[in-house]
């Protein structure tokens, strides 16, 4: 496995020195930030987030998002001109060193909690989702905001977009993914990237709006739509794993034996008893995931695709963007690491 962190580039508390000095850390997970969603980055961009981790002795071969525009996911006839700028940014993204693109195809909303800050009895921050708190929100109102949600959406623009989503059905998005991975991966296998899609965060429907990617039926009809070794997977052990329906350590056994998991996001959650679920630390004995035996799967299938440690815990007063401080995510770096090390 290739150890990697996210990175959010240079606006970002947690710096590549910081980093670097975590044992085992050699491979930068990043995106150009400032361009909006559907453009083409620009290559100065990328070569910039480049130097900058080159000269910290790191690498910056995956990039954590390209994202993908409504446009596509909606199947409007703009698609294509956004499917071709997508495509021209696999491009030069190849030209410069990625190795792997992580992205997702959920309707508008990415990861989704009900708090971000809740307060764990030990002191420590965590993100939690709590389905009745979820019932409460309105996302129309403009005003919710989540770090991975694309806060450029103004009220009347989300009015418009849920208008548009509820005249597609499911099997409708799933064309429409299907119709984007004929353009692009084509386009990946020549620039010898792997395509990696995000699970949906939690792994069902949520504000009315379809979600597809959110068991094994659905992984595997997925990868079925297109059958190339690079339209491959970033798997989420977090997100497919609020569901207790999925049995983690096997999925994990099972789509890295095919060559299809690129990315690995680890981290645990801990569901609660109203259906939702607390992100926990990265310990087997902190949540619901057997941390150990999805490490084991990963070793036992020869896995050498990129693994990053995902969502922390706020610690030790540490303050800054959810999910993304540095302390608990280097212990769980090193947690990962020494299951690793131990597993035969
Ligand atoms: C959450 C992240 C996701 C992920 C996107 C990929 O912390 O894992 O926001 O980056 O879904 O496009």
């Amino acid at each position: 496995m290739k150890m990697s962190f996210r990175w959010y580039g240079p606006d970002d508390p947690v710096t590549l020195l910081n980093i670097r000095q975590i044992p085992g850390m050699k491979h930068i997970v990043s995106a150009v930030y400032d361009v909006p969603v559907g453009q083409v980055w620009s290559e100065e961009s990328i070569v910039a987030l480049q130097k900058a981790c080159e000269e910290q002795g790191l690498i910056f071969d995956v990039v954590e998002s390209v994202p993908v525009h409504e446009d596509i996911k909606l199947g409007l006839p703009s698609r294509d001109t956004y499917i071709e700028n997508y495509c021209e940014n696999i491009r030069r993204l190849g030209r410069h060193g990625i190795r792997c693109i992580c992205y997702n195809f959920m309707p508008i909303f990415d990861w989704t909690r009900t708090d971000v800050h809740h307060k764990m009895p030990d002191g420590a921050e965590n993100l939690i989702y709590d389905p009745q708190a979820l019932a409460r929100m309105d996302p129309l109102t403009g005003e919710l905001s989540l770090p991975g949600w694309d806060s450029s959406y103004k009220k009347e623009d989300l009015k418009k977009l849920f208008e548009q989503y509820a005249a597609i059905t499911k099997e409708d998005l799933w064309e429409n993914l299907r119709y984007f991975l004929s353009k692009v991966i084509p386009v990946a296998e020549e620039c010898g990237i792997n395509m990696a899609i995000h699970p949906d965060d939690p792994p069902w429907d949520i504000f009315g709006l379809p979600r597809l990617i959110t068991d094994e039926a659905a992984l595997d009809r997925f990868l079925s739509l297109y059958d190339s070794p690079c339209n491959g997977l970033t798997f989420c052990t977090g997100s497919l794993g609020s569901s207790p329906q999925n049995d983690i350590p096997a999925m994990v056994e099972k789509y890295s034996a095919m060559g299809r998991i690129h990315f690995m996001h680890l981290r645990n959650v801990k569901w609660t008893q109203q259906g939702g679920f607390e992100e926990s630390g990265h310990l087997t004995e902190n949540g619901s995931l057997d941390m150990a035996a999805i490490i084991k799967a990963l070793k036992k299938t020869g896995f050498t695709g990129y693994v990053r440690p995902d969502h922390g815990r706020m610690i030790w007063g540490e303050t800054g963007k959810p999910g993304y401080g540095l302390y608990d995510r280097a212990l769980g770096a090193m947690y990962l690491q020494g299951l690793w090390e131990a597993t035969e």
